[in-house]
């Protein structure tokens, strides 16, 4: 893999412990020895004012926010990222490594909690610009597995707060989930499913693979 004029944009997404943190390391290691530079970066937040936001989105208790609200306001954080991080490094020729992208929007707020798509699409346009990932890479797996899997390392974290999404059913997640796998359905040129109950070594490799096949591609916006 080598360095190239133009940086590519990649987003990793997936429901809770699905290991998008884990392939994120183990892709900037593969780039960073590649000569390349990468910025790794996640949603919602990413820079310090769009983090501002996370805290407040993630943030249980104080008041009631509605499912539209919450979509806006991960717009308003992703709009800040996007402005502030995203485009200029890949103007720089930089390679972007982002944990979860707008597809998390269609997700969560859309398939999880019901907002209407084409309120989504909408802000997409108008926040995107025109700007779309290279490469989706989706980790798939079974919700109960991923649930159990950011238990554990809530416990060995010794973190005891939950927040706002940790707390959701099972059926929420399913929803979500089936949302993921449907968006990679209709978008098999953006996205890839990866099998993420399988070890995290063998995980990283297949998703070090798809990203060589990046190379192959045009380089044109
Ligand atoms: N959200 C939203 O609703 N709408 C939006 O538009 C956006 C976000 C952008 C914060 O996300 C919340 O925001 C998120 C959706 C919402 N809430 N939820 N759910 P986040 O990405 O910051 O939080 P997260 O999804 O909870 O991340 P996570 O739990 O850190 O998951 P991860 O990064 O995918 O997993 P990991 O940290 O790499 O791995 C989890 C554990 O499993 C860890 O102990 C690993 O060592 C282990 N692991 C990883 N891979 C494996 C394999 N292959 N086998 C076994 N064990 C593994």
């Amino acid at each position: 893999m080598s360095a190239r004029a133009r940086g590519r944009f990649i987003t990793l997404e997936g429901i809770e412990g699905a290991g998008k943190s884990t392939v994120t390391a183990a892709l900037t290691r593969e780039l960073t020895t590649a000569g390349i530079v990468v910025r790794s970066t996640r949603e919602p937040g990413g820079t310090p004012l769009a983090e501002k936001i996370r805290r407040v989105v993630l943030a249980r208790g104080e008041e009631r926010v509605s499912p539209e609200t919450e979509t806006l306001l991960m717009f308003a954080a992703r709009a800040i990222h996007l402005d502030n991080l995203v485009r200029p490094a890949l103007a720089r020729g930089e390679w972007v490594l982002c944990d979860r992208f707008t597809d998390a929007t269609r997700a969560y707020q859309g398939a999880g909690r019901g907002i209407d798509a084409q309120f989504i699409e909408s802000l997409a346009g108008a926040v995107h610009r025109g700007l779309e990932p290279d490469l989706t890479l989706l980790l798939d797996l079974p919700v109960e597995m991923g649930l159990e899997r950011a238990r554990q390392r809530r416990l060995a974290a010794g973190e005891a707060v939950v927040d706002r999404f940790e707390t959701e059913t099972h059926q929420f997640f399913e929803r979500v989930r089936a949302g993921y796998l449907e968006i990679a359905r209709r978008e098999p040129q953006r996205c890839r499913v990866l099998d993420a109950t399988r070890s995290p070594a063998e995980v990283c490799a297949v998703a070090i693979d798809v990203m060589r096949g990046l190379e192959f591609r045009g380089s044109e916006t």
